[in-house]
């Protein structure tokens, strides 16, 4: 069965826009589709220490993966794109984060869904008002 999730998609470090076109294609070779794709916002960093501008985009797609699948594959997105972990809320090449899935209600270790932070963060409303 194929469900509809939202995804957030930022960047502040490197080629931005590459890193989100690169972001796009491992999607699509993972077998996701993107049904639709936000604008590209350019956003001043929100929480954590002074970093760069980002790039933020909001994605609708279909997915055969439950839901921790699809984060293990987002999380391999990040790690093979050259992600770092460094502190919380910091500069990054890559992030792509779960913010609904099949308008389910997750509450586990490891997975919250709706994001619980996507209600303050401007950065992930706008592009996602435009797809949903
Ligand atoms: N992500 C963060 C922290 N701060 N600021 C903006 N503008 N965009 C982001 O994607 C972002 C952020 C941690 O995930
Ligand atoms: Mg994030
Ligand atoms: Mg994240």
């Amino acid at each position: 069965m194929t469900q509809v999730s939202y995804l957030g998609v930022g960047s502040n470090l490197g080629d931005r826009k590459k890193n989100i076109r690169r972001a796009l294609s491992l999607l699509k070779a993972g077998g996701i589709k993107i049904e639709k794709i936000s604008r590209i916002y350019e956003t001043k960093s929100q929480g954590g220490p002074a970093q760069g501008k980002y790039l933020n985009a909001a994605l609708k797609i279909k997915t055969s993966l439950p839901p921790f699948s699809l984060l293990k594959y987002l999380k391999k997105i990040e790690k093979d794109m050259g992600r770092e972990k460094t502190v919380r809320f910091g500069p990054r090449t890559i992030d792509l984060d779960i913010l609904l899935y099949a308008g389910k209600t997750i509450k586990k270790k490891g997975l919250v869904v709706p994001h619980p932070r996507m209600f303050e963060r401007d950065f992930v409303l706008r592009p996602l008002r435009e797809i949903i």
